[in-house]
């Protein structure tokens, strides 16, 4: 067992990010986007960073260089930064708790913390509730109202986590639990096994010869650092990192009943409990009984509880009571595309914009997912922030695709692409003429976010009748936890999709997840087709696909309405030409 001290990858990445934070307050260029790539590389590192650390292997993790190395070093050596006690020493008190809600900049921020002494996002309610913010130069009443709108917001995000980066943690304590002689049989639960796009805690389940031995292990596993409740049945746990974890050991024969009620949803739960009680059966995290006989009819196992009740067993991502049920009962669920079902990403960053990585390192990496082939889409000229790319620059990429392809021994492709922007006008940021020479054209919304929903709904239907787009990259530009979708018609816009043959993507960026399952579940009714990418950063994102997959299955999305589970001769006859 690892000592308790060891720091997690999350926890060196939160530091790493603060940094970053900090150092954009203070308006230093370059610098910032380094922590941040270093962190994000850190967040999705597959080895556990301090033993990268202990064999001197730092500065091979893409996105790490020298100097961000020895800072980490010093991290996983120490516990802490003195270089990030600096940067906070430096800067008005708590102006990077303000700068964390959206439509702060650093400015305003320090502002705040200079004129009114403003430390935490309690004061800062306090003062714009009181009127106090808007005689501040520069500030005004409708900036008071925009900054009690984003703490609403920011109130939410605290409590729930993305499913994208709870998931490894949560795989990690199953894993090791399995591990254990005494354990017969542990599954995630509740929200997590439901692959919900956000998670409130993480419960897991367990059946146990030595339920006390199992619970002493969970109680003090690494980044465990506070024990809530501890007994045999239920124990929950805080991580280091907040989240809070569930356990509960239950009997064998009781394993199925459990399962099913504590991976829930509870609406889903209440559903089937009614179907329970016409039969006059009783459900419960025990099992189904009989209340005439006091008979049990099933417990042991989980689709042996759907059974029971008429119900094809269903799928934890469809267990929200919208209809499931139902299309349990009448043989209609739908047969969801499956994890291992995609053949190539469609939409990812190299280094020649903001990823980490070349186009090769990239293209091995898929390779190594068993992918067929991969389209770089990296951003064009006016996303400055993104170092994006000229139409020269471009063609340029593009010559550079050719030759790989050309190199390669065949039986994997890389697709050449474009993320371009859609300007205000609905007009993609390049010209036809380069977007008529690339495989796949994403077009996405990068800016001008607070258009009336007539004019978002225009723009972006505009976009779709360019005849080169391909694919309507994250369609509603929500960041989960910190900025809400901008207003747009999407019934309209999935009918333009739908006749004029455009995707639509479902963006499997943790923090994005867009389209929502439920807003790609109503654009499949709408008959969408849709384009399922990772827009990865560096390598390791390109594993976020399984997230964009999980909410395709939340949207009840079968394998025939996603072009990229289709191999390449085919793919290449459903984007428009
Ligand atoms: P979360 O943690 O907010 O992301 O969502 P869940 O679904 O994981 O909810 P949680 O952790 O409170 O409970 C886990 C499961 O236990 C839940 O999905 C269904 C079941 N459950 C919890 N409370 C109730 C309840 O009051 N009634 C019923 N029928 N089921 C419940
Ligand atoms: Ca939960
Ligand atoms: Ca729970
Ligand atoms: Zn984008």
């Amino acid at each position: 067992m690892e000592s308790l001290s060891r720091v997690t990858n999350m926890e060196v990445a939160a530091i790493l990010y603060e940094v970053a934070d900090l150092l954009e307050i203070k308006g230093v260029r370059f610098k910032p986007q380094a922590y941040r790539r270093a962190a994000q590389a850190v967040e999705t590192l597959q080895e556990d960073i301090a033993d990268v650390a202990r064999e001197g292997n730092l500065d091979e993790i893409p996105g790490v260089g020298r100097g961000i190395a020895g800072k980490i070093r010093e991290i996983v050596e120490t516990g802490s930064l003195a270089y990030l006690a600096s940067l906070r020493e430096e800067l008005p008190e708590g102006v990077q708790h303000l700068t964390r809600l959206e439509g702060i900049g650093p400015k305003k921020a320090i502002a705040l913390s200079r004129e009114l002494g403003i430390r935490t996002v309690d004061d800062l309610e306090a003062k714009a509730l009181a009127g106090r913010i808007r005689d501040l130069p520069g500030f005004g009443e409708k900036t008071e109202q925009n900054i009690l709108a984003s703490i609403r917001v920011s109130r939410t995000a605290k409590e729930r986590r993305l499913l994208g980066y709870i998931l490894p943690v949560a795989r990690d304590i199953e894993r090791r639990l399995s591990s254990l002689a005494s354990v017969r049989q542990v599954s995630l639960a509740g929200s997590i096994r439901r692959r919900k796009e956000t998670i409130g805690d993480v419960d897991i389940l367990a059946t146990s010869t030595h339920p006390e031995e199992v619970m002493e292990v969970f109680s003090t596993l690494p980044g465990v650092e506070r024990v809530l409740v501890r007994g045999t049945t239920k124990t929950s746990v805080v991580l280091a990192t907040g989240i809070q974890v569930d356990l509960r050991v239950v009997e064998d024969e009781h394993f199925g009943a459990a399962l099913q009620y504590f991976t829930g949803s509870k609406e889903h739960n209440i559903a089937l409990r009614k179907l329970a009680i016409a039969r006059n059966w009783r459900l419960n995290e025990y099992g189904l009984v009989d209340l005439a006989s006091g008979r049990a009819v099933a417990g042991k196992d989980e689709a042996g509880v759907y059974r029971a009740l008429g119900l094809a067993w269903i799928e934890p991502e469809l267990r929200e009571d919208r209809g499931e049920i139902e299309a349990a009962r009448t043989g209609n669920l739908p047969d969801l595309v499956g994890y291992g079902s995609i053949r190539g990403d469609l939409h990812v960053h190299t280094r020649w914009s903001e990823g980490a990585h070349s186009i090769e390192e990239m293209g091995q990496a898929a390779q190594a997912l068993g992918y067929e082939y991969i389209a770089i889409c990296d951003h064009a000229e006016t996303l400055h922030i993104a170092r994006g790319l000229t139409p020269e620059r471009l063609a340029e990429q593009v010559r550079e695709i050719e030759r790989i392809n050309r190199a390669a021994d065949g039986g994997f492709t890389l697709l050449s692409g474009t993320e371009c922007n859609i300007g205000m006008d609905g007009r993609p940021d390049l010209p036809d003429s380069t977007l008529k020479d690339l495989d796949v054209v994403v077009a996405s919304v990068h800016s001008g976010f607070k258009l009336s929903e007539g004019e978002m709904t225009e723009r972006v239907i505009t976009a779709m009748h360019n005849e080169h787009v391909d694919i309507i990259g994250h369609p509603t530009g929500r960041i989960l936890l910190s900025r809400e979708p901008y207003r747009i018609d999407l019934a309209a816009v999935f009918d333009a999709a739908a006749a004029l043959g455009v995707l639509m993507e479902i963006n499997a960026f943790p923090g994005r997840l867009d389209l929502s399952d439920v807003n790609a579940r109503s654009a499949r009714e709408h008959n969408v087709r849709f384009s399922l990418a990772s827009d990865a950063h560096n390598r390791e994102n390109l594993r976020y696909m399984e997230f964009g997959v999980a909410t395709a299955r939340r949207g009840w999305l079968s394998a025939d309405a996603i072009v990229n589970t289709r191999p390449l001769s085919e793919l290449k006859r459903l984007l428009r030409s």
